[in-house]
């Protein structure tokens, strides 16, 4: 660690002088995967009209994206949380490091010793400075004052220059004051237009995909408010609450289902597909028919604070595309009542876009020990064979 952790009543950074402090430093682009931390930034970030805000689909590609973008002359700052560090490591470890190439990327710190969060934090959290420092990343956390924050990007543009190497400068809880004043949105602001507005909510498609699915049916939910939302709604042991490894769920599944216990469906967001979209591929390719992926599509990260995703995929036709046995993609109840029985009536593996509305009430977290979760499931696809009778 380059600089001490200020102290946790450390005050809180106005965003904008950040951004100004970063745009007066030539960066014009700031490439992200949001974090519910950075969300102040985030915000500011994607309604000022002097800064670009580029959805990456993954960590690894925002560094990328910003390496690339040095080798043409132009700077991209990248924000990310510690959770999608390894994601970072990969480009940071064999591009950035060996090619030489700068890049000042912003990590937020979830699960930092000493404070509450989420148990799928831990590692991350213990070991995120060791590995920057492992990997020869310097690092300081986010001063709290102006002054302070303009000598720190001052310290990151020197060394970055000495040694041609990225800088990272970590972020906590509350290192960005939340601004309650609304600023009118720039018109390239990219938020999705809300003209195709669908008229569901996630949390009532869970509660009917619940309803229908067979209970004995293995559910896998994506990281976020998905997870916490299926529990809502009634939980089972066949459930598998992710409450980390954003991307993973869909190839979860596809390994559960591959061992061909029992049917599997899985329950996705759209950012979260499109963080490991290859899993579509294998998906395709596997051919297996007790599959169901499952995608959200609103469009967003919703369980972040609502900051836009790339691109607007089709992922039902996309799916179909890459050779999925049966899609279909609906926007209403109604909708979704018909699609579920066309589909299910197919063998797999099968994918169901659901076009969703964000959700403004967040459904409290999934309050089961995560082993727990694992080993419950576990036991009813592989139970322990029954003790030998005594002889
Ligand atoms: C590797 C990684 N990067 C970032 C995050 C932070 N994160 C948690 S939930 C979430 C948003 C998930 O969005 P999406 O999959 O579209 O589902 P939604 O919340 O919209 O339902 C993000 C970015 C994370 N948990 N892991």
């Amino acid at each position: 660690m380059n600089a001490p952790a200020p102290p946790g009543d450390a005050p809180a950074l106005d965003p904008d002088v950040v951004l100004d402090t970063l745009v007066a430093h030539g960066y014009r682009e700031l490439a992200v995967v949001p974090c519910s931390y950075l969300t102040p930034l985030l915000e500011r970030a994607a309604r000022r009209p002097d800064i670009v805000y580029f959805p990456a689909t993954c960590e690894g590609e925002a560094i990328s994206v910003a390496a690339g973008a040095w080798l043409a002359g132009r700077r991209v700052a990248v924000a990310l949380q510690n959770s999608g560090l390894g994601d970072a490591l990969n480009p940071l470890a064999s591009l950035c490091l060996p090619y030489g190439i700068p890049v000042l990327f912003l990590v937020s710190v979830r699960g930092e010793p000493g404070t509450r969060d989420e148990p799928h934090h831990d590692v991350m959290g213990r070991t995120t400075a060791r590995i920057l420092d492992d990997v020869g990343i310097r690092h300081a956390w986010l001063p709290g004052d102006p002054d302070g924050f303009l000598r720190a990007i001052e310290e990151a543009e020197c060394v970055m220059a000495a040694t041609r190497r990225p800088y990272c400068l970590l972020t906590r809880k509350g290192s960005f004051r939340d601004l309650t004043a609304p600023v009118p949105p720039a018109p390239a602001a990219p938020r999705r237009p809300p003209s195709a507005a669908p008229a569901l909510s996630r949390a009532e498609a869970i509660r009917r995909l619940r309803e229908r699915l067979p209970a004995d049916q293995v559910v896998i939910t994506t990281t976020g408010l998905t997870s916490r939302e299926l529990y809502a709604a009634g939980d089972r042991p066949t459930h598998l609450y992710l409450s980390g490894s954003m991307g993973c769920a869909g190839a979860v599944g596809l390994g559960l289902a591959r061992a061909g216990r029992r049917p599997v469906a899985v329950l996705d967001g759209d950012g979260a597909v499109l963080m490991r979209f290859g899993t579509l591929v294998s998906a395709a390719a596997s051919a297996v028919p007790g599959f169901l992926h499952v995608v959200f599509n609103n469009g967003c990260y919703d369980s972040t604070g609502g900051q836009p995703v790339q691109g607007a995929v089709p992922f039902a036709a996309t799916a179909a595309l890459l050779g999925y046995a049966a899609t279909a993609r609906c926007n209403s109840l109604a909708e979704l009542q018909s699609a579920y029985d066309t589909l299910m009536s197919q063998p797999g593996p099968r994918l169901l876009e659901i076009k969703v509305t964000t959700d403004p009430v967040p459904a409290p977290r999934v309050p089961l020990a995560l082993p727990e979760i694992a080993t419950r499931l576990r036991a009813l696809l592989d139970p322990p064979a029954a003790a030998a009778p005594a002889s």
